[in-house]
């Protein structure tokens, strides 16, 4: 019923509703229209009522809405305003959810990263979401998926803005040597066999600048192209790239076209890296993204890694 109302007021925008003409369109209570309406706020929806005119939708440029991105994807689409964080909801949320769901968050409270850290997400900027996967794959297979979301937010931010987005191995984005997006892939089961996956996911998209630590190192579409960016247009074309690249991962099980995507587009190959693991430094240059999309380091003694664990951190020695 709420999305036949909020259907109706989308389709007359401009004009004030009474809610009695609500009421004899949908045959429910003036109440229950009322309550609907008061959740749609909630929601994040913009209605205004007045007495005796009713409720009239004003949809602001740019806002996310639940309604319009399930159109535009064909997936159960979820949007909050505010959040801990995306992943944690659908963690707390995984056993009711349908596969392929996702969702959003305006502004998340605590948004994490990898190994503990955490994800600035200021509220309205940026696109920060997370997919619920329940793929027929292996725990090892699973670390692909990073690999697979990262191929896909950086060829949606360069389609759509026209910026070189390049994958600093595992799960970055940069854009002119500075983070753009993060991914932050959590995954549920045995060796053998997964419950689910999370795929998170936060891109800087019109983030106006950035303090601290991150002033550096950080950076948002909006200040590199110098104009805002449609987090909209990015999210559907980053959301419907990840599931037609991962539709082709978990039918031939293998990265197909990613593999090419991660390569073309490393930031880290040919380069010095350090390798953090733990406690512990180590000095190298990256050699080659596996098929497996693993990322393959030459020690200088010669010696050669292949690493593809959640455990380490890649830091290339120009900053990034
Ligand atoms: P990461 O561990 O690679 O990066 C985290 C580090 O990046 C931080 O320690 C900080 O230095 C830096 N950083 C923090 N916030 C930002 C930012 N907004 N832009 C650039 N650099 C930043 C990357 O982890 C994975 C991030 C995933 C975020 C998504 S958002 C939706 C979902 N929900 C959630 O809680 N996390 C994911």
């Amino acid at each position: 019923m709420k999305e036949k109302i909020l259907e109706y007021l989308l389709n007359h925008q401009g004009e004030f509703t009474s809610g009695e003409v609500l009421r004899r369109e949908f045959g429910v209570s003036r109440t229950a229209i009322w309550k609907h309406m008061k959740t749609l706020k909630e929601e994040g929806y913009q209605i205004t009522s007045v007495p005796n005119k009713g409720y009239q939708l004003t949809i602001e440029e740019d806002r996310l809405l639940a309604y319009e991105l399930e159109k535009s994807l064909g997936k159960k689409v979820e949007v909050h305003q505010s959040i801990d964080s995306t992943n944690n909801h659908l963690k707390r949320n995984a056993r009711d959810y349908p596969d392929e769901m996702i969702v959003l968050s305006e502004e998340q409270k605590k948004g994490r990263g990898r190994l503990g850290r955490s994800w600035d997400s200021p509220k309205g900027a940026g696109l920060f979401f997370s997919m619920l996967l329940r793929p027929r794959i292996t725990m090892e297979e699973s670390f692909k998926i990073t690999g697979i979301a990262a191929a896909a937010v950086a060829e949606a931010i360069e389609e759509v803005t026209g910026l070189p987005a390049r994958i600093k191995w595992p799960n970055d984005i940069l854009v002119q040597g500075k983070k753009v997006s993060g991914i932050l892939t959590e995954v549920s089961g045995e060796p053998d066999g997964i419950n689910y996956i999370i795929v998170g996911i936060g891109i800087n998209v019109n983030t106006p600048n950035f303090t601290g630590e991150l002033k550096d190192r950080a950076t948002s579409l909006y200040l590199e192209k110098g104009e805002k960016v449609s987090r909209k247009e990015l999210f559907v074309r980053a959301a419907n790239k990840f599931f037609r690249f991962y539709h082709g991962f978990t039918r031939e099980k293998t990265l197909g076209e990613v593999h090419g995507i991660l390569e073309n587009r490393s930031a880290v190959l040919g380069k010095e890296v350090i390798i953090l693991r733990g406690e512990e430094k180590k000095q190298g240059k990256a050699v080659e993204i596996t098929k497996e999309g693993f990322l393959k380091v030459r020690y200088e003694s010669g010696e050669e890694e292949v690493l593809s664990s959640g455990e380490v951190s890649v830091r290339g020695l120009g900053g990034y």
